[in-house]
């Protein structure tokens, strides 16, 4: 890590620098740069590892200022990775962080203080942990509510000889909302699985958390007995085999609370220990050493703040999940560019507003996220509508049923969902909403490349498993007012109907005050031209456009340019006529090649001998980076779209033209 000496965190004092002090690789954080391996924490004193802890939410903060990131989460985990480390032997043994985006202080700690200024830039460090980074990253997951189950997988391995050492799992209580958890906690929960699971509660998801479980969580850390019982906690965990033995030593009132909680754990087969401080070192660290005794499966419940040790993150967890780059002295957002117009909305701040107006015509419709009310748009509709608006926490396959319920009985559903996360709903989609033939839509932000989350997160296969579902309608807008348009057609047709739109700003064109239905199946010509033909899909609509004027400056012919609209029902018939009437026909989609837009229209010209050229997402992993540096790397720009059309001209003996 490179960069200037930061002084502005001198509210929060830095402690005794004393360990192997090598005037080396970054002198703000001596601790950090002389460790060899994780293992050194093994010897270090107390006031040591409190000095580290220190040292490790500098550099996060200091980094993540300028790369942006998931700040409140990494900053609330220093503690709770410092005790692990301290406790464990990694990788000999396993620690899996759930989604990975709370391990930025793990990053640290298993030699990557060096390229920690890279986090999240094209080339560098990931946002989230990644096998090939590290041997210390087990998996590199960014999808929530997968720890217990890759836990149970390693333990299991374990217990066969496989392999030696602890498997230890980090979950959120977020992230403890999706059913994958529970499946993880109930199958090991009967296999006796030697495993430790550690429920990290600081009682907010992106957004505040919610349901049944978080709100039993609340009303303990609530409990002004909380610190009481950890204390009585701490003095008879080593008397005690499992949380029923330390009954005895808490306060009557937080004993029920406690019971409950510890109940929940118990009744699948786990030792509970907790609540615990999980900012305490010392404590978990004894916490940690009674489980990896035990040889079961246990869950230590740590209580920890979102943000901790940095004021503006601590204020506002919610902003401050996935920061962006900020000036450390205030929290406020770094200054971008000054530009004298003002801003394009989202296509998520278009599709949160559109819906509100939607709901105002009609009251069967109701908004349903994933714990992405922020991310989706669909705050809007939460705070006009809130008795119609549903967060059912990160559980996107649940939501999709649950809107199944709602629409049998007359409501009119909306789902927004990233398309990376829907992928966790394929099978409701067409086993309970196609099949079934219920008028659910799903709005689908972030289709395409989101940029700096990388790989786990781009949006890059939902055109290819939405569109082979009978009776699903697929649709893309080319722009923000389209979406409008498409939302207003969607609830109105009676069965189900999915649409995708890219992260970030909108074309920038006037919304309608009316939104106008479109016809089902129809593509739009934006312009009729002639040799080549450039059929767009949502996002690659405004690229055909923007690539038409680059080949007619080239070649000095107009192409014809079409905004496809519909992946399902194609307009097929459109695309066979513009097939016999150019020379080459190029499909345009941020999205994968293979089994896309570009290869529905393939399909459906079949036996043409036209030359087809589809533009897309290569058949590999696209890794993090700016989401316009990652376009230009896969070639979704006018520029490179344009010199591959000119090339394909120029090149008339290549029949059909599908590769990158
Ligand atoms: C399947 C899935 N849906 C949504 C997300 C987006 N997401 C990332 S982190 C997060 C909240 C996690 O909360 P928690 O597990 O409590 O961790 P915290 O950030 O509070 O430490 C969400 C919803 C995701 N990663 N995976």
């Amino acid at each position: 890590m490179g960069g200037t000496i930061v002084t502005s965190l001198s509210p929060w004092p830095r402690g005794v620098h004393y360990y192997r002090i090598m005037a080396v690789l970054d002198p703000r954080f001596p601790i950090l740069a002389g460790l060899t391996s994780p293992h050194d924490l093994h010897r270090m004193s107390d006031a040591q590892l409190e000095a580290l802890a220190q040292e490790m939410r500098e550099a996060i903060i200091d980094t993540v200022s300028r790369t942006g990131g998931h700040l409140g989460a990494s900053l609330g985990t220093v503690e709770l990775t410092i005790a692990l480390h301290s406790e464990l032997e990694s990788p000999r043994d396993r620690i899996v962080w759930d989604v990975g985006h709370q391990a930025y202080g793990h990053k640290l700690l298993t030699g990557r203080l060096d390229g920690f200024g890279t986090l999240r830039q094209h080339g560098g460090i990931s946002g989230f942990l990644r096998r090939e980074e590290s041997e210390h990253d087990i998996m590199g997951a960014g999808h929530a509510s997968t720890s217990i189950s890759y836990a149970a997988g390693l333990a299991e391995a374990q217990r066969h000889g496989r392999r030696e050492g602890h498997a230890v799992a980090v979950i959120g209580d977020g992230a403890l909302t999706g059913g994958m958890a529970y499946e993880g906690l109930n199958q090991a929960g009967a296999l006796g699985s030697p495993l430790t699971v550690i429920l990290n509660d600081n009682g907010m998801s992106i957004s505040e958390n919610v349901g049944a479980l978080s709100k039993l969580f609340q009303r303990v850390r609530a409990d002004p007995g909380l610190t009481r019982v950890r204390e009585e906690l701490e003095r008879g965990l080593s008397r005690v085999p499992g949380a029923s033995g330390v009954g005895g030593h808490i306060r009557d009132a937080t004993k029920a609370l406690w019971f409950e909680t510890g109940a929940l754990f118990e009744a699948l087969g786990f030792t509970y220990i907790g609540p615990i401080d999980g900012h305490d070192i010392e404590g978990v660290r004894r916490a940690l050493r009674t489980t990896l005794d035990k040889d079961r499966p246990c869950v230590i419940h740590v209580m920890t703040v979102k943000g901790r040790g940095y004021p503006p993150a601590e204020a506002d967890g919610e902003a401050m999940h996935g920061a962006t780059p900020f000036v450390i002295e205030s929290g406020k957002a770094a200054a971008k560019k000054a530009s004298a117009s003002t801003p394009i909305p989202t296509y998520t701040e278009v599709f949160g507003h559109a819906l509100v107006a939607e709901a105002e015509r009609d009251p069967r419709v109701v908004g349903i996220t994933a714990a992405m009310l922020k991310g989706t748009g669909m705050q809007h509709m939460m705070a006009r509508f809130p008795e119609r608006t549903y967060d059912v926490g990160i559980a996107e396959q649940h939501a999709t049923v649950f809107a199944c319920g709602m629409a049998i009985e007359g409501y009119r559903p909306v789902c927004a969902i990233y398309s990376t996360f829907l992928q966790r709903a394929f099978d409701p989609i067409v086993h309970d909403v196609a099949i079934q033939g219920l008028p659910v839509v799903f709005a689908i932000d972030r289709g395409g490349l989101v940029g700096d989350d990388g790989p786990t997160h781009h949006g890059a296969f939902d055109i290819a498993y939405l569109r082979s579902i009978p009776g699903l309608t697929v649709m893309a807008p080319m722009d923000e007012a389209e979406l409008v348009d498409m939302l207003h057609t969607a609830l109105r047709m009676d069965g189900p109907v999915a649409i995708r739109y890219p992260r970030g700003a909108g074309l920038g064109v006037p919304i309608p005050e009316r939104p106008e239905p479109i016809e089902i199946g129809r593509a739009e010509v934006l312009e009729l031209g002639e040799g080549v033909a450039l059929v767009g899909y949502g996002y690659g609509a405004g690229l055909a456009q923007a690539s038409a004027e680059l080949i007619a400056q080239a070649t000095g012919v107009r192409p014809t340019v079409v905004n496809a609209r519909f992946v399902k029902p194609l307009d097929a018939a459109l695309m066979r006529r513009l097939a016999q009437g150019h020379d080459l026909l190029v499909t345009i989609e941020d999205h994968a090649q293979m089994g896309g837009f570009g290869s529905a229209v393939l399909e459906a010209l079949d036996d043409s001998p036209t030359r087809v050229l589809r533009v897309g997402l290569p058949d590999r992993f696209v890794d993090h980076g700016k989401r316009e540096l990652l376009l230009e790397e896969t070639g979704l720009t006018p520029e490179h779209i344009a010199a591959r059309v000119v090339r394909a001209i120029g090149d008339p003996s290549r029949v059909l033209l599908t590769e990158s």
